[in-house]
């Protein structure tokens, strides 16, 4: 379609499957992330396929460092179509009377104070232009809390809010803005969660066949194909054998 989509977290999971299906799509990309190395080995794999692609390393959470990226951006590049806010992450599944402090800022730092950031920085250009789409990564987790998720969970809820004010801000503009919220996806999200622990994070998939980054961005091409009328406002995605947050059969 030859959209230019700017995806955050693209180095792994649901971030590099919107990449893949945004270049299958026709689309050029802006893909961020922190892991330089593991960045430019993406840009170079997608750019070898014939998608023109921009790489930017940086932090969500370094408002400083996003900034000075997106307003240094070649003329060519600056009118972003499309933003998907994925870059997030969980940081422990315990009590809430037992958590962890850094966990707690690490999260709300980067789900939701990331996400704030980046939409911040692009979202005027869109206004601009009277065009734009901005797909948010939120959750099932968003929905309701599941026991020992309380701090994630209300980040995923907080992109709800955020997502539902922002479409509320643009409402006399062109521009869409989307909640993708999924289930049980395999990505390395489960091997973050539990500090790299694989044997903890291989049993939260055990039983079931879960979700795949390539699931979700399926999703998110579609909703950016949409026709211009078309609002995919928000949509939750669940592997067949999950009922909610905290109801998953497993066989
Ligand atoms: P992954 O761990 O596979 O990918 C997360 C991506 O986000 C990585 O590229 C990671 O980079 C990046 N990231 C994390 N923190 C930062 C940061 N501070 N700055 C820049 N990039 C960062 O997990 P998923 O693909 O599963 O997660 C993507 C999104 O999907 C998250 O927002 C997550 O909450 C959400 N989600 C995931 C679900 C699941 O079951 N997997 C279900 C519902 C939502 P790095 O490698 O450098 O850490
Ligand atoms: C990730 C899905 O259910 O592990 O947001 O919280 S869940």
């Amino acid at each position: 379609m030859n959209k230019t989509v700017l995806i955050t977290g693209a180095t792994s999971g649901i971030g590099l499957s919107c990449a893949r299906k945004f270049a299958a799509n026709g689309d050029r990309l802006i893909i961020t992330g922190r892991n330089a190395e593991r960045l430019a080995e993406i840009g170079n794999d997608l750019a070898s396929r014939g998608t023109q692609v921009l790489t930017l390393v940086f932090d969500v959470r370094d408002r400083e460092a996003a900034t000075k990226c997106i307003e240094s951006l070649p003329a060519e590049w600056q009118a972003i179509d499309v933003l998907v806010n994925n870059a997030g992450l969980a940081l422990g599944l315990e009590p809430e009377y037992e958590g962890d402090y850094d966990d707690w800022d690490t999260m709300i730092d980067t789900n939701i104070k990331g996400l704030l950031t980046m939409t911040r920085l692009v979202v005027p250009g869109m206004v601009k232009r009277d065009s734009g789409h901005i797909i948010n990564i939120g959750s099932v987790a968003g929905d309701a809390a599941y026991a020992n998720g309380n701090v994630y969970c209300a980040t995923k809820s907080a992109v709800k809010t955020i997502t539902d004010g922002l479409r509320l801000d643009v409402a006399n503009t062109a521009i869409r803005v989307t909640n993708l919220k999924p289930g049980l996806v395999e990505t390395n999200f489960s091997r973050t969660r539990f500090h790299g622990d694989g044997e903890r994070a291989a049993s939260v998939y055990k039983g079931i066949k879960p979700l795949t980054g390539d699931d979700i961005a399926d999703v998110a091409v579609y909703a950016s194909n949409a026709p211009a009328h078309v609002q995919i406002a928000e949509v939750l995605i669940l592997a067949t054998h999950q009922g909610s947050g905290s109801v998953i059969v497993r066989k």
